[in-house]
């Protein structure tokens, strides 16, 4: 009996991917079942890059700050990704705004990690906006990305206390150690089959997904 290949993923970053890291490992530890085909950065100077390389994982870099609009941009990364096996593609830490011309073509199999308790606070600097406004607790959602910037549905969501005295780093810290739990997880959720888009909503085993997403507990599996 021959098996099934494995899915491809690719991963897109900007920064020091930590997010790309976890799902090295998670693919290592067979927690998932999936092969990272490409890692791409619109930041040349993106320390995941590097953590990729080593790893033996395909690079690629495309700056955006060489292209004249963000369409044309997108173009490139779909003519990128073109060439390698890609069953989902995951934003892990990417921070350029994604346009149709992108979108289009991997909707529904599209996922973004937002460090944030969706739908509130879209968009940057999440941590500081949860502490300024006193919040008692923050988060971090996964959702499939739509042309609406981080107004995509959610699939995932993990919640952490604020504590007295938190600022926006020791939050951060907080709330990152339980990205690199739920997204792979979603991932792995996804290539099972068990996730879909179907008309913008998000359903779960054929189930609607409430409007914040799955909550996450340590028994979720
Ligand atoms: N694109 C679309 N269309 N929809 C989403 O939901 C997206 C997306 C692209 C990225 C990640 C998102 C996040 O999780 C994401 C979701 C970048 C910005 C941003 O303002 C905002 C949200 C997210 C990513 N980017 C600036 C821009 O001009 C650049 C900021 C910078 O370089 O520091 O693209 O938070
Ligand atoms: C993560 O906290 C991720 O949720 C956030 O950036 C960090 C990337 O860390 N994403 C965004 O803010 C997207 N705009 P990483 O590079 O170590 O994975």
């Amino acid at each position: 009996m021959t098996a099934s290949p494995q899915a491809g993923l690719a991963i897109l970053i900007s920064g020091r991917g930590s997010n790309m890291q976890a799902f090295i490992d998670a693919c290592d530890s067979g927690r998932l079942d999936a092969n990272i085909s490409v890692v791409i950065s619109n930041n040349p100077d993106a320390a995941g890059l590097q953590r990729a390389a080593q790893a033996g994982i395909a690079t690629c870099s495309i700056d955006h700050r060489l292209y004249t609009s963000r369409e044309a941009f997108d173009q490139a990364l779909v003519d990128c990704l073109a060439h390698y096996p890609v069953d989902l593609v995951i934003l892990a830490g990417f921070m350029r705004i994604l346009t149709p011309v992108f979108i289009a073509p991997y909707s529904g199999r599209l996922l973004n990690i937002h460090p944030s308790l969706l739908p509130k606070y879209p968009g940057l600097h999440t941590h500081q906006r949860a502490l300024d406004a006193g919040d008692k607790e923050a988060g971090v959602t996964v959702h499939f990305v739509t042309p609406e910037l981080d107004g995509g549905p959610p699939l995932l969501q993990a919640s952490v206390p604020i504590l007295p005295g938190d600022n926006e780093d020791a939050l951060a810290a907080r709330v990152i150690l339980q990205e690199h739990v739920i997204y792979p997880l979603a991932a792995q959720w996804f290539l099972q089959g068990r996730l879909q888009l179907r008309d913008g909503a998000a359903f779960m085993d054929g189930q609607a997904i409430p409007a914040t997403g799955i909550p996450y507990r340590a028994e979720t599996s």
